[in-house]
């Protein structure tokens, strides 16, 4: 910690706060978020703040800022028990959150099932279980989005009383889809006309429509004006803010809302407009420093962005806790050649010697939820309490206790002299982000850690107001999208240029919803002769992320060890490969090399689980320069969707060729997800095991044990 505060003051009085950088993560505690905005933005004063929520959910929100004018998420997970049409875009629901699918197959089984209407160009559980499964060709879901539309307003499934109430840009909207017709959505989908006819009807006979939106939408180059399409869908047929309507604009991390909420992401705390000077200066007397001090001459710096700097050198200190950017960045050997530079100081922060760590110049041991105490908030506004259950092994210590040393080290100071981060623990940092919070959409000031042990989890906006929190948002009538109070003027769907205020305030005087209006244009890498397939990459049930964590344990382990690549039948055939081959995968950033896994996936495309990092893991060896490795990213571009600057993992064009035949052991992929095998008797099933198996006697005795042993 020395050595980092000496650095931090070196560069601050020769470079200045912008030669310093912050990159978190989705996966820490509210308090640890608040901490780390209030300590970046206020003590150091440097724009360079981001989250790896940029890979992950700043679709989500800027979506929903461009529609609602805040962040917020408009609908509740209850609305699963409620819904008669339950669409899905891009969401692999069954293996990404599975407690959640469990939901849902209780209403698929019970008496009155849900249609289920699932966008996906793989065969997914929940594609199995579809009433219509549409699976576009990737990185075209404008095109269907913007038929579907079409079809829903020609044939009159509009709630035009909602409509004229509560939005602004209908004849826009309108206009720019008139052309989309199915015919011409299967041209550019390659997804039957009858089958989007089909799907508009069920959306557009919803009586309750609920939609949940991923990473299928959120990683590709029209990102947010895809996710905006949905938020279209339910505010031209009115399905918003009652039980069974809502659209889920989801998370994937646990606490990515929080990222966002507290401005450890590219915003503001509390959803606070950086274009606006009263936000500014509201700001600025909750932390009592002058509205100078915080950096809002332009947008707050994007991760992408963070990583060029760093590349040039303006960037000279890059601190990174909770996540794994050597595994998860696009472009892995540029990232690698980035971190192992001599000219940037590079701290991790994080459980394990990752991919990352191995890189650092100093390495911080964090300990992890169940050591430590803290607040996370779901995707749906529920806040929860985590109380520390076991204490951090060795000299590991809880994230806040680390940026809090920090601080205090750096002697951060208000403009009175007290110290800028006046809490001391967890509950103390609650109460002054509580303050905060107060008036903004994400108003927490009702919550208490007290009320939080009471039961399981409240809902924001918590106010006087609302005591018990709030289900649903937007149940009468739209409440941020005020020119004065809205997070965000929005930015052109295209471009990505900010729309100006004037522009807003002519646009939506009276702060209704905007329904923004987005023509389709094509993936930036399409298939050629020389990488004739379509690659995407993303998730498997059995592990999380870069697998610090499910890497460790055993029978996840065992139920999907190492990397895969699927490919169709049809493609297989052509190539004369078979299950279990070794395959590489080339695109023009690099290669990896997986086995052939032969799945009903559709024809042209490829998908490869970005898991798997450097060979040998979990501290495994790198990749020589040259030589193919595993991690999917070692194939992905640096490219970003412009309005949210979500990197484009789902969409690169791609050579497959075979390396070595198998020796007929299939590939190392599970046969219960939609890596399924097309040929059932082409692989073992995967199965359970006994290490499956917990009895609590068994973990009481395993508990004396190793206490006797301590
Ligand atoms: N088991 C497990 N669960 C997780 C995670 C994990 O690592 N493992 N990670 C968590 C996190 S942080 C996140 S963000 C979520 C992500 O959860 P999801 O978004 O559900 O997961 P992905 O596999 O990234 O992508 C979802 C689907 O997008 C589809 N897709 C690809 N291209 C397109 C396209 O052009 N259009 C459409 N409509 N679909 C397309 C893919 O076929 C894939 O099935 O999962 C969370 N839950
Ligand atoms: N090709 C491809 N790349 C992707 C994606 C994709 O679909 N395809 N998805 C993207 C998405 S959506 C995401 S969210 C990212 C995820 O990418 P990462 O964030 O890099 O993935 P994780 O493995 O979850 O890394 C989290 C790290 O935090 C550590 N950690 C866990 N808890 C704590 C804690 O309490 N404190 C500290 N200090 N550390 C902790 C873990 O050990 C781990 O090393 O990957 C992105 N990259
Ligand atoms: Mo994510």
């Amino acid at each position: 910690m020395d050595l980092i505060v000496t650095r931090s003051r070196a560069l601050l009085d020769q470079r200045g706060a912008g030669s310093i950088g912050f990159y978190t993560s989705g996966q820490l505690f509210l308090e640890e978020y608040y901490s780390l905005a209030v300590l970046a933005r206020a003590g150091i004063g440097t724009p360079h703040l981001d989250g790896n929520t940029r890979m992950c959910t700043s679709t989500a929100a800027e979506a929903l800022k461009e529609s609602f004018g805040s962040d917020g998420q408009p609908g509740s997970y209850d609305d699963l028990d409620h819904t008669d049409v339950l669409a899905m875009f891009g969401h692999n629901m069954a293996e990404t959150q599975p407690v959640q699918w469990m939901r849902v197959l209780d209403r698929l089984d019970g008496t009155d099932p849900p249609r289920l209407v699932c966008v996906d160009p793989r065969p997914t559980p929940a594609a199995r279980r579809a009433t219509v499964h549409l699976a576009p060709r990737g990185g075209t879901n404008v095109a269907l989005l913007n038929a579907l539309l079409r079809e829903i307003i020609r044939l009159g499934r509009v709630d035009h009383a909602y409509i004229e109430k509560h939005t602004v840009g209908f004849d826009e909207l309108t206009k720019m889809v008139e052309p989309c017709t199915p015919s011409w959505a299967q041209d550019i989908c390659d997804v039957p006309a009858a089958r989007v006819c089909e799907a508009a009807e069920i959306l557009g006979g919803a009586d309750r429509l609920l939609s949940t939106v991923l990473q299928g939408v959120y990683q590709s180059h029209q990102a947010t004006a895809a996710a905006v399409q949905i938020n279209n869908l339910h505010l031209i047929r009115g399905m918003l803010g009652k039980p069974g309507a809502g659209v889920l604009q989801m998370n994937g991390q646990p606490s990515a809302q929080n990222t966002r909420e507290c401005g450890a992401n590219g915003d503001l705390p509390g959803f606070r407009n950086w274009e606006n000077d009263d936000h500014v200066a509201d700001l600025a007397r909750v932390w009592n420093v002058e509205p100078t001090t915080i950096p809002h001459y332009g947008p707050p710096t994007h991760a992408m962005q963070m990583f060029r700097y760093a590349e040039q050198g303006s960037i000279g200190m890059l601190w990174i806790s909770g996540t794994n950017p050597a595994v998860s960045l696009p472009e892995l050997s540029r990232i690698r050649s980035v971190l192992s530079q001599d000219g940037l100081f590079t701290v991790v922060q994080d459980l394990f010697l990752t991919e990352t760590a191995q890189l650092a110049d100093v390495v911080l041991p964090a300990a992890t939820w169940g050591e430590k105490t803290g607040t996370f908030t779901n995707a749906d506004r529920t806040v929860h309490l985590c109380d520390k259950a076991v204490e951090p092994p060795g000299r590991a210590r809880p994230d806040l206790d680390i940026f809090l040393d920090y601080a205090t080290r750096m002697d951060f100071r208000d403009k009175d002299g007290g110290p800028l981060l006046h809490w001391h623990d967890a509950e103390t940092a609650f109460e002054a982000w509580k303050k905060c919070s107060a008036g903004r959409p994400c108003d927490y000031t009702g919550l208490s850690y007290a009320l939080l042990r009471g039961g399981s989890g409240i809902q924001w906006p918590c106010t006087a107001q609302a005591p018990r929190g709030t289900e649903r948002l937007y149940t009468d009538g739209i409440t941020w999208a005020d020119p004065d109070t809205c997070e965000a003027y929005g930015k052109d769907l295209v471009t990505g240029a900010p729309v100006s205020v004037v522009e807003y305030r002519s646009l939506n005087p009276h702060g209704k919803a905007v329904l923004k209006a987005a023509e389709y244009l094509p993936p930036h890498e399409e298939p050629d002769e020389s990488h004739p397939f379509h690659l995407t990459t993303g998730r498997t049930l059995y592990h999380f992320h870069t697998r610090t964590k499910t890497g460790r344990a055993p029978q996840l382990n065992a139920a999907a060890p190492d990397v895969w690549v699927e490919a169709s039948a049809r493609d297989a055939q052509a190539l004369g490969c078979h299950e279990g081959d070794l395959m590489e995968v080339t695109t023009p950033r690099g290669a990896l090399r997986a086995r052939l896994r032969v799945t009903d996936i559709r024809p042209g495309l490829l998908f490869v689980p970005f898991h798997y990092g450097y060979w040998d893991t979990p501290a495994g060896s790198r990749p020589a320069a040259g030589t193919p490795g595993r991690a999917a990213n070692e194939t992905t571009i640096t490219d970003w969707d412009p309005v949210s600057k979500q990197p484009l993992f789902k969409t690169a064009a791609a050579a497959l060729r075979l390396v070595e035949r198998g020796d007929g052991t299939s590939a190392p992929a599970p046969t219960t997800a939609a890596s399924a095998p097309t040929d059932p008797d082409s692989a073992p099933a995967t199965a359970g095991g006994r290490a499956a198996y917990a009895s609590q006697a068994a973990v009481a005795e395993e508990n004396d044990s190793e206490g006797s042993a301590q």
